[in-house]
């Protein structure tokens, strides 16, 4: 059981190797979204904050230890990072539990597994390799260095505050980039504690990582218009990330945008169906439907769709709701009052448009196991993908149930929406598996399983769904930029009015 006898803990943020509280002294509060409850004290920053933190960020990369360390040294004070967090993990996730509303067994499962992206790109720290290339001029010894871009902005959102960050920060350090990173306003206290706990005893140099803690319109903003700062790597929803990447653009930044979906998960007439039903259930109501990677569109063959529903219902319906932080809890609060009317008023729009409700369809109170925040996982079948049920993202526990004949009906109505982030397909069909993975645009495809994620693989959308990568070997790509350079062992001669190139 979640310890929930502490009132009002008091943090204070991490800027340049100090705890500090915000300049103007102001702090925010964070409440638990299962109690409704306040329940720890959070600085307030504003630009002076930011401020503070990119100097110390930009000084960091420029001078001091940092930039003299070797790869190999940085790796190894990676390794040290992933050490920490090993021996952390249970503490870490108990804190995101109380502040987010994540399930203890969700949150288990993530903090045991992040310690892989530190090992992972601590391992890739020193093989970053630049080229040596032939240009046609035998005189000339030309190379490639791959240098870090810089000081790095990371805007991360309330749904997996640790594990997103650990995504964007295990490539940044590999790189040998310094970051300032922006929490959710909503769920600060994992990452401070992540700071406490994990980044000041790895001992890395001061203005390595910062932490700014407050609101997206005032620190985001400053981090995102700040002229020192290169890249930004932001999570979050479409709208904001257009902003973002508005922004940016005027300082020339570089930017990574992880952004929201609509994700198909497809079900043909030749899957396993118990397999499938358990993969819907998982594609929508896991982490209460808050994760860009829902499976929030439901797309049936004909021939299965009334026996699938009735499977999926009788699945769904057994959904234990309640407190987060006991282990046997399947469906949680949702993190905010914000997105807990979001939720609910998307139930109303589905319903005014005619979608039929076959289970939940508004809030969960306490005889069914919810409470303040809470509501029943819904399902909608007879959904037309024109619907605006179908074609904006929820970020909840409601899925759309929506009909098709064929293979190529099924990726017309897959591929008919903004988004491209994930999607999923259940067939026994080889042939059919690796058709439709090169035919569905999503960044992600998952057959005959889904919401599976590695720091080896990739992870990004097409279209609305964002730019960039993370994870994967090309995610460090995102943290450096080359530099070309031409060493001439010979005469300076030619004329010198022209450009000089090999004929
Ligand atoms: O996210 P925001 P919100 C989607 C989901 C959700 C919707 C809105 O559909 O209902 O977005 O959620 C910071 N400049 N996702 O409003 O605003 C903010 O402080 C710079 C999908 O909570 O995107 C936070 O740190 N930064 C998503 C971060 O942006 C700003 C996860 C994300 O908040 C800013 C979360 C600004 N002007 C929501 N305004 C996913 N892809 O997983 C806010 N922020």
């Amino acid at each position: 059981m979640l310890d929930r006898t502490t009132k009002l803990v008091s943090y204070q943020t991490y800027i340049d190797g100090k705890w500090v509280d915000a300049a103007s002294g102001k702090t925010l509060q964070s409440s638990d979204p299962y109690t409704g409850e306040p329940w720890a004290l959070i600085p307030e920053c504003d630009k002076t904050d930011v401020d503070r933190a990119v100097e110390a960020a930009s000084r960091a990369f420029d001078s001091g230890p940092w930039p003299q360390m070797t790869p190999t040294a940085r790796g190894q004070a990676m390794r040290r990072i992933a050490q920490l967090i090993e021996k952390q993990a249970q503490h870490l996730g108990e804190i995101e539990v109380r502040d987010n509303g994540k399930l203890i067994s969700e949150m288990a499962a993530q903090t045991r597994y992040m310690p892989e992206w530190f090992y992972y790109y601590g391992g890739l720290a020193d093989k970053v390799q630049g080229a040596v290339v032939p240009v046609d001029r035998p005189e000339h010894f030309n190379y490639i260095l791959k240098e870090p871009v810089g000081v790095c902005g990371f805007i991360i959102p309330w749904n997996s505050p640790l594990m997103l960050t650990a995504w964007k920060l295990a490539p940044a350090l590999a790189a040998g980039c310094t970051v300032v990173i922006k929490p959710s306003e909503f769920t600060s206290a994992s990452l401070l504690e992540f700071m406490k706990l994990v980044i000041e005893p790895a001992e890395l140099p001061p203005g390595v990582v910062n932490v700014v803690t407050g609101y997206g319109p005032v620190v985001g903003e400053a981090l995102v218009t700040h002229p020192k700062v290169a890249k930004i790597a932001f999570t979050g929803g479409s709208v904001t990330g257009a902003r973002v990447n508005e922004l940016a653009a005027k300082s020339f930044k570089k930017v990574s945008l992880e952004l929201g979906g609509k994700s198909p998960n497809i079900v043909f007439d030749d899957c396993n169906l118990d397999d499938a039903v358990s993969g819907a259930v998982s594609g929508i109501f896991a982490a209460t439907g808050q994760t860009c990677i829902a499976g929030s569109r439901l797309l049936l063959q004909e021939s299965i769709h009334d026996k699938f529903v009735e499977k999926l219902v009788a699945m769904a319906k057994t959904a234990r709701l309640g407190d987060p932080g006991l282990a046997d809890t399947q469906v949680g609060p949702v993190t905010t009052p914000a997105q807990y009317q979001k939720i609910l008023s998307y139930i109303d729009i589905a319903k005014g448009e005619g979608a039929n409700c076959v289970l939940g369809g508004g809030p969960a109170g306490q005889e069914e196991g919810g409470g303040k925040y809470f509501v029943k996982p819904t399902i909608f079948t007879g959904v037309d993908n024109k619907m605006r049920i179908a074609q904006e993202e929820v970020f909840g526990p409601v899925l759309s149930v929506i009909k098709f004949k064929d293979e190529d009906d099924a990726v017309r109505i897959a591929n008919d929406i903004a988004y491209g982030l994930g999607a999923g397909v259940w067939t026994q069909s080889v042939k059919r598996a690796h058709t439709m993975a090169r035919r569905i645009k999503a960044g992600t495809v998952w057959v005959n399983t889904y919401r599976a994620v590695s720091f080896l693989m990739p992870f990004g959308g097409y279209k609305a769904s964002g730019l960039g990568r993370e994870n994967g070997m090309e995610a460090i790509e995102g943290y450096l930029q080359s530099k070309s350079v031409w060493i001439n062992n010979g005469p300076a001669g030619g004329n010198p009015f022209v450009m000089k190139t090999a004929s």
